[in-house]
Formats: C-alpha cells, sequence, structure tokens
C-alpha cells in the first residue's frame, strides 16, 4: 500500500500538512516513513512549530495535496469545511491493510493500524496508532478511532465521532453522528447520535 494515494494524476508532489500540533508530527512521521514529501505546514497559530517542517502561513493558504492533522473531531469538521482542493491520504507503512478495503480521501493510517476485510473508511477519517478495523466495518466522515481502538466486524461509525483510546465496539453496533466513546469502554449496544458513553459495560453519560 502506498504511502500517500493520490487521487489523480495531477496530484503528485508535495503534501501540506493542515494543523501544527501533536497530531501533525504523527502525520509528518508517517508520511516520511512511507517516502513521501512534505511541503510544510500551515496553522492559524504563529507560535506553533513542527521540528523540521516549515511554517507554510494560515490553514487558509493551505496548498493542495493537504491533509487535516488536527485531532479534535468538532474543529476537524469545522477546518474540513473551510478548505478547497484535494485531500491526501496517508499510511504509515507499517499498518496492515487488506486489499479489498476502501480508503477515502484525506484519510490518515497510524503505525501499527489494522484495517481488515471490506471496510470502508469515509474522507478525513483518523485510524490512529495500533487501531482496529475489522472486516465490513465502516468509519464515517472525519471520525477518529484513538491509539489501540478496536471496531469489530460490520460496526458502523458516524461522521464525525471519537472513539477514545482502548475502547473496545462489539460486532454489528452502530454508532451515531457525532457521538463519543470514552477511553477503555466496551460498546455492547447502539449508540445514539451525540449521545456520550463510558465504561464497561458502555452507558450514556450525557448528550
Ligand atoms: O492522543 C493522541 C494520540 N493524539 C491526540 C490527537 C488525536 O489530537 C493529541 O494528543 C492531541 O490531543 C490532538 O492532537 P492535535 O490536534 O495536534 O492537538 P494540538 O497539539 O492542540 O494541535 C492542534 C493544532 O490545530 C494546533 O496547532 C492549533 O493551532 C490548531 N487548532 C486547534 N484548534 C486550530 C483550532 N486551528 C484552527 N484554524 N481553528 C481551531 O479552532
Amino acid at each position: 500500500m502506498l504511502g500517500v494515494i493520490a487521487d489523480s494524476p495531477s496530484m503528485e508532489g508535495a503534501i501540506t500538512l493542515i494543523g501544527g500540533g501533536g497530531h501533525a508530527k504523527v502525520v509528518a512521521d508517517a508520511a516520511r516513513a512511507a517516502g513521501l514529501s512534505i511541503a510544510g505546514f500551515v496553522d492559524d497559530d504563529p507560535r506553533a512549530n513542527l521540528p523540521g517542517l516549515e511554517h507554510l502561513g494560515p490553514i487558509s493558504g493551505a496548498a493542495e495535496p493537504w491533509i487535516v492533522c488536527i485531532g479534535d473531531v468538532a474543529t476537524r469538521v469545522r477546518v474540513i469545511g473551510t478548505l478547497v482542493g484535494m485531500a491526501a491520504k496517508v499510511v504509515h507503512p507499517s499498518a496492515i491493510l487488506s486489499p479489498s478495503i476502501s480508503i477515502g480521501r484525506g484519510v490518515f493510517i497510524g503505525p501499527a493500524a489494522v484495517v481488515n476485510a471490506e471496510a470502508i473508511l469515509e474522507e478525513h477519517a483518523i485510524i490512529n496508532s495500533g487501531a482496529i478495523v475489522e472486516h465490513d466495518a465502516r468509519m464515517g466522515r472525519a471520525s477518529h478511532v484513538a491509539p489501540g481502538a478496536v471496531l469489530c466486524g460490520g460496526v458502523e461509525i458516524g461522521t464525525g465521532c471519537l472513539v477514545g483510546a482502548g475502547a473496545v465496539v462489539l460486532p454489528g453496533v452502530a454508532v451515531g453522528d457525532g457521538a463519543v466513546v470514552g477511553a477503555g469502554a466496551v460498546v455492547r449496544a447502539n449508540v445514539p447520535a451525540r449521545a456520550v458513553v463510558v465504561g464497561v459495560p458502555a452507558r450514556v453519560v450525557g448528550a
């Protein structure tokens, strides 16, 4: 699996990272490990600093291909909405990917992640370090499965969701748009849109 999969032949060339914080460091590492060139990063905070990468200016000036490197889901969704041009995909070479998966534009797949047969990763989803997305699961647009989390077979994650570090979503469970699954939770039943669930077994604590 290539480190970045251009969506069109015109999308050769270095990628621009959008955001200059901790997640951008992880994406930069993956891009380098995959042998990709990085033009630099854009960030509205002039103090943002990514060692070894040039701060190219504010986010509004992002050149394509770009990838959004902001982990907070609400911010991520908002920033994506302001962008034009083509998003790149960055896949760490140590990720284990079935050849039958679908990867949308702007997706990031981190080191030691596993994505199994027929899984669908919609645009701008984050599959973070060591996360597992099992067969036939779906990650909704801009959703984030955090390090070490496990989506079992056929799980449906909506758009703009966060599945926290080390959480487990059991087979066939659906997590509604904008929902949050707390770190370490074990989710046995469907999660309503915009709900927050935590614990083992996971229970709704807020919405
Ligand atoms: O837990 C892990 C493994 N990673 C976390 C990741 C998923 O999310 C990480 O530890 C952080 O919690 C977070 O990483 P991120 O998004 O890089 O966080 P931070 O280091 O705060 O960097 C966010 C960057 O986005 C900063 O450079 C901000 O300037 C920028 N930013 C944050 N909010 C924003 C906004 N930029 C714009 N334009 N608008 C915002 O509202």
